[in-house]
Formats: structure tokens, sequence, C-alpha cells
């Protein structure tokens, strides 16, 4: 990451140009769909300060002291939430989180335009997020594609199997059924269940959202799932790193 992009991003006057000339360009993404095929335990865990169902969950941890603990619990992942109005997260965020551990990072924020993607390779990321409620098929596609061109992965979120009809394509990697419903907040892991079997077998299923306990991982292993993201569970702790052990 270079001084002068960062100083650029600090005026708001990056280009792309400019993003595209950041050292980070030149790293090759780490695969986090290979890693949870490859993994007995599949978790991403998250770095999230606050969000719109929960209010505050946690404002005073070190970025990097969370990063590190996932790290050392033996998280397969790490997502970090770089949206800031809601979440209270940044890109500054993604590129302390990749500074900080050799995770594949996930750029968790609302995508819809390219400008993104190249912010998020420029800031370390190796998995973004899109989903498939906020895009059309075809602008979901679009912007699959050009992720991939950039050596990132992708993570197609959905919560209803009309949305994984229309939306899914082979730029992506990794499925994941959101179990919180988006307009009442309410989360039901029933929503994993059943949809995973309409997720093809070529795209690694992940649940996300509402878990906070083994038990419910243990359940939804027999559908399929190979990924688990759990953000409030770890963060609403002192030491997140220490819950994710257990
Ligand atoms: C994590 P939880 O309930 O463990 O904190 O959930 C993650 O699934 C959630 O933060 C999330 C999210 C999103 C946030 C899933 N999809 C889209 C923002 C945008």
């Amino acid at each position: 990451y270079d001084k002068q992009v960062e100083v650029a991003l600090k005026k708001q006057l990056i280009s792309e140009s400019e993003l595209r000339a950041a050292a980070m360009f030149k790293r090759s993404g780490i695969s986090l769909s290979a890693r949870l095929r490859n993994s007995d335990t599949g978790i991403i865990a998250e770095h999230k300060r606050r969000s719109p169902s929960k209010a505050v969950i946690n404002q005073s941890l070190s970025l990097s002291e969370v990063a590190k603990g996932y790290e050392k619990a033996g998280a397969c992942g790490m997502s970090v939430l770089t949206e800031g109005k809601y979440f209270g997260g940044s890109l500054e965020d993604l590129q302390l989180a990749r500074a900080s551990v050799n995770l594949p990072l996930l750029r968790k924020d609302f995508i819809s335009d390219p400008y993104q993607l190249l912010e998020a390779k420029a800031h370390g990321a190796d998995v973004i997020l899109l989903i498939a409620a906020a895009l059309s098929p075809g602008h979901t596609k679009e912007l699959a594609l050009q992720a991939n061109d950039l050596g990132l992965e992708v993570l197609l979120e959905v919560h209803t199997a009309a949305e994984l009809d229309s939306h899914l394509n082979d730029y992506c990697h990794m499925v994941g059924v959101n179990n919180r419903n988006l307009k009442t907040f309410e989360v039901s892991v029933e929503t994993s269940k059943s949809l995973a079997e309409v997720i093809p077998d070529s795209f690694v299923k992940v649940s996300e959202s509402g878990i906070s306990d083994e038990k419910t991982i243990t359940a939804l292993r027999p559908y399929g799932f190979r990924g688990f993201l759990v953000g409030e569970h770890f963060m609403r702790t002192e030491d997140p790193g220490q819950t994710a052990r257990q």
C-alpha cells in the first residue's frame, strides 16, 4: 500500500488508476473457498463494531488484536465490515486486517460498483460479498466476472430460492445463505436448511448470521454447509479470538 495512495484516499481523490497502482494489486489472493473445502471447522470470523439490528456490539477493541485472535483460534477466514454508516467500518479496517494476519479476508459491504472491487483489492481483500437482494441478476454477474478478473473470489448472499435461481452464476465461488431476514431482522437457521438442497454442489455452502453455538453448526453440517459466518457471538465478548477458540 503506497504512501501516495494513502494520501489520495484521505483526500477522497483516489482514482481508479491510483487504486490499481497500489502494492496490494500485485499480491495474489488466498482462496477462502479452498480453505473451507479442506476444513473441519469452517469458521469465518467477522469484525463488526455495530449493526442496524443490534446497535453497539463492540466499539473498543483493536482490530489488529481481534484479527490476530481469530487467526490464532484457527479461523478459515475473516470478514471485515467496511461499511461506515450502519456498521462503523472502513477500508482502513480492511487494510489493518491485511497487515495483521494471513487469513483470507472478505470485504463485507454493499457492493454495487466496479470501483468498490478495485478498493477491495487495493486494501487487501481476497473475497467480496455480492448481495442478491440488492442487485439485478445481470449486475451480479457483471460484478462477479470483474471480481474474478482482479483475482477476487465471490461470495453470493441469498435469502430465498428465487434469489438463488435468478442470481447464481459461474463466477461465484461460494453461496452464503443469510439467516437474518433483512426486513424484520429476525434470524432463523431454518433458512439455511431449506435452501441447502437447491445450491449446486460446485459452490461452497456458507451459513451466515445468528450462529452462536457449536450445536447449530453441527446441525447444519449434514445439509452440506462447509462455512459458518459468525460475527456478534464473537464480537460481543471482550476477547473475540478466545471466544472463537471455544
Ligand atoms: C454475521 P452475526 O449474526 O453472526 O453477527 O452475522 C454476518 O452474517 C452479518 O454481519 C451479515 C451482514 C450481511 C452484514 C451477513 N450479511 C450483509 C452486512 C451486510
